[in-house]
């Protein structure tokens, strides 16, 4: 029996998993959960230990399939398929210019994977390609940018298990992330507190738990501020040494007196008293924020509120510390670096030194390179449906259920002229009137490399051998540029390892520096965390950044970024007097769950039809029992039905919706956070009616 160490591409813990194959039947025996690396130590969540049972994908034929001009569909092979996707995609540039084809990606590629996929879309063919990283982490890279000049998450996950004082603040680990938990859970020295509307899963574990009136997460933050600079408990060396606009914050935020901040919040002034001696009184301070920060019409802000607060603690760099954002989708820190959608490979569009270096490092002309960031998201689908976009290739994602307002997805797809869907399952929601479906093979059978949370580098080894005929995302995209004659990518881009080696190239002597990483090195170790310069020598396993206090802003500081909080576009009214909340549902079900439906285990326990929690006091306003059905109508101006559960977790204006249900996205709002153009999908306002028979 054969043991291959490699990952587990769901959350972006990265677990590594041991796979033992009988190598003769090409068939995975068991999963188990690596022993001893460093980020799950012999421990993972029942996706991970599942991942042998994606037998349907694995069993099923994989050719890509081509609508005829008679509307039918045949299986003409992939060479066929791919001159077919050049010239298509020809003819659309030709006519409609080059903007007239979009792509939206993932968090869920391999590096590599991002990496051609960017420079084929936002280089070669100079236009667009989002992610669904942008309805996820979004919120948290601008913030980090624009505080520290450079997105770059300094903690590692040991700061879970030394902190003595850890604040979750709209995160629920218990459900979606089992490794920050199970670590949180073994820390013997801390307190922890949740800021949640919801006494989610994670919150009824807690030590304390605040629960907070949705979006005012930012007034809190504020407030505190306020208190711990009027009391004189901040830390004033590292402020003057590793910050500007101090002086300014300290003035704004004197608006923000606690009686007015208990008020917003909801929070009663005693929870607030309670929740600034846990931080006075904690030597090791963290604080950790995921969607219910980075999901909303205010969301650079909210987040750079709770970094704000540990600048004027000078809780960075020290164990234990930090302001730490948790990220979501397996290699969305990958994508981040490498997509070529918000930056050129980790640099700026603008600088001629970079576009000079970048050009140099693919053996390609300086004038075919991206000149800016991508369109965004939003902006593609606005795109479609105002019929300027006329094709559009998503690859590993599945728009139709996930995007905010997904109706808006659906007439787009109706208003395009070529849609080309990749993915490992032909049967998505977004699997609607495509003229092109190219079947992925999925994970179990990838090469490639993921970063984790925490920027750590690992490999993705494939634990079965694909048939013949079978291909990865790499190699249909590198198939895709053949076609399109993109020569420097023909020569230079062949397999995962010679792009891994471009990428290197393009990471030297900027913060992610990884130049000292070799990708055959990677296999089978403990993975690495950026920075790892050439030279370097790995003395730990867990490292952190920000430890010397400097930042990437030119002056080597952070700055306060702060701006006096807007109002919410979506109030409650007469009319919408409920906050639909959406979120994770269990830990076992997936997104829109093309993947978990496979895992017997959790189809068997989890619901077939959308569900949504309301408090009792509403479900005795309208005389409801547990399974009684009711219509939701939106402020977005659409209706769908969900069965209720009752719960007094939930706030008597709050309504949660798990997120593994189409239904729920047909309900959020086409609201954006104005710097990150992150979806506000956690707080449209609706009203609900028991359902009509
Ligand atoms: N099982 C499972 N695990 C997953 C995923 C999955 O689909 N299934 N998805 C992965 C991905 S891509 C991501 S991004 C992560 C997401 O991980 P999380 O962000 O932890 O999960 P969510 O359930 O989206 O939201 C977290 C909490 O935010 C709260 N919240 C809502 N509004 C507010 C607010 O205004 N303020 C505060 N303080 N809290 C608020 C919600 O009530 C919810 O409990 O999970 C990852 N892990
Ligand atoms: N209301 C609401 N909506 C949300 C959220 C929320 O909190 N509330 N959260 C948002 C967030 S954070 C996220 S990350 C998004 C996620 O939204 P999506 O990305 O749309 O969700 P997934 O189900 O993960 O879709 C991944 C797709 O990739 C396919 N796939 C898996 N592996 C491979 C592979 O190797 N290759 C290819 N080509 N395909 C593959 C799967 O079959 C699946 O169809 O949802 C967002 N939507
Ligand atoms: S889903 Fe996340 S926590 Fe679960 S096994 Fe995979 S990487 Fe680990
Ligand atoms: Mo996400």
């Amino acid at each position: 029996m054969k043991k291959v160490q490699s990952v587990c591409n769901y959350c972006a813990i990265d677990c590594n998993l041991d796979f033992y194959v009988d190598e003769e039947a090409n068939r995975i025996v068991s999963v188990k959960p690596t022993p001893g690396y460093p980020v799950n130590d012999g421990f993972c969540c029942i996706k991970g230990i599942s991942l042998d049972k994606q037998q349907t994908v694995v069993d099923k034929p994989h050719t890509p399939r081509v609508r005829k001009e008679d509307g039918t569909y045949h299986y003409p092979g992939w060479d066929y398929t791919f001159d077919y996707i050049a010239k298509r995609f020809k003819e659309i540039q030709e006519k409609y210019g080059y903007e007239a084809i979009a792509g939206i990606s993932t968090g869920q590629l391999t590096l590599e994977e991002f990496a051609i996929n960017g420079h084929i879309l936002r280089d070669h063919m100079h236009t667009n390609v989002d992610g669904n990283t942008r309805l996820c982490m979004a919120s948290a890279v601008v913030a980090h940018k624009q505080s520290y000049g450079f997105d770059a998450p300094g903690y590692t996950l040991k700061d879970l298990d030394i902190s003595d004082t850890i604040i979750l603040v709209g995160a629920n680990p218990v459900v979606a992330h089992p490794i920050v938990w199970d670590r949180i859970k073994r820390n013997p020295n801390k307190k922890l507190i949740v800021i949640d509307p919801r006494r989610s899963e994670t919150a009824k574990n807690a030590d304390y738990h605040y629960a907070i009136k949705t979006k005012t997460d930012s007034t809190l933050f504020y407030g505190l501020a306020n208190y711990f600079i009027e009391n004189d408990l901040i830390d004033h060396e590292f402020i003057a040494a590793s910050t500007n606009k101090f002086e300014e914050y300290k003035e704004f935020v004197k608006d923000f007196p606690l009686d007015k901040v208990s008020e917003v919040t909801n929070i009663p002034m005693e929870q607030i008293m309670e929740l600034i001696e846990l931080i006075k009184n904690g030597e090791r301070v963290s604080m950790w924020w995921t969607m219910g920060i980075n999901q909303s019409h205010n969301a650079v802000r909210a987040a750079q509120s709770i970094i704000n607060l540990q600048l004027l603690l000078g809780n960075y760099g020290k164990p234990g510390t930090g302001a730490n954002s948790i990220t979501g989708q397996c290699n969305a820190m990958g994508s981040r670096l490498f997509s070529n959608q918000a930056s050129l490979y980790g640099h700026d569009f603008a600088n001629p030194d970079a576009r000079k270096k970048i050009a140099g490092i693919f053996g390609c002309d300086e004038e075919i390179l991206a000149k800016g960031p991508t369109k965004t998201y939003n902006q593609i689908i606005e795109g479609i449906n105002a019929g300027e976009i006329k094709a559009l290739w998503i690859m590993c994602t599945n728009p139709r259920h996930s995007w905010t307002n997904n109706e808006t997805f659906k007439s787009a797809i109706e208003k395009l002229e070529f849609y080309v869907v990749q993915d490992i399952y032909d049967d998505i929601e977004s699997c609607e009137d495509y003229d092109v479906f190219l079947p992925a093979v999925p994970g179990i059978k990838k090469e490639g490399s993921y970063i984790n949370l925490e920027r750590r580098i690992c490999r993705c080894v494939p634990a079965i051998v694909p048939d013949e005929d079978e291909k990865n995302d790499y190699q249909i995209m590198y198939g895709i540029a053949k076609a399109m004659g993109f020569q420097d990518i023909i020569d230079n881009w062949k397999t995962p390892e010679d792009c891994f080696n471009l990428m290197k190239a393009c990471s030297k002597n900027r913060p992610f520096d990884i130049t000292g990483v070799s990708f055959r090195g990677l296999e089978g170790s403990h993975g690495i965390q950026w920075p790892f310069k050439e030279g370097d020598v790995l003395e730990e396993d867990e490292r952190r950044l920000y430890a010397d206090g400097k930042f990437w802003h030119p002056d080597g500081k952070a700055i306060f970024q702060f701006e006096p909080v807007p109002e919410n576009p979506m109030p409650q009214t007469e009319e919408f007097p409920y906050i639909f909340n959406t979120g994770r549902g269990t830990v076992g079900q997936w997104h829109t769950q093309s993947r978990t439906r496979e895992v017997q285990f959790v189809e068997g326990v989890s619901l077939h039809h959308a569900y949504c929690f309301i408090h009792p006091v509403v479900a005795e306003k309208f005389g409801l029992k547990h399974e009684d059905w009711i219509t939701i109508n939106s402020c977005n101006g659409q209706s769908a039905d969900f069965a209720v559960r009752i719960t007094p977790d939930v706030q008597e204006d709050e309504i949660y919706a798990p997120i593994h249900y189409v239904e729920c996205n047909k309900l959020t709002p086409s609201v954006y956070d104005p710097y990150s153009k992150e979806p506000s999908y956690k707080s449209a306002v609706v009203n609900i009616r028991p359902k009509e028979a």
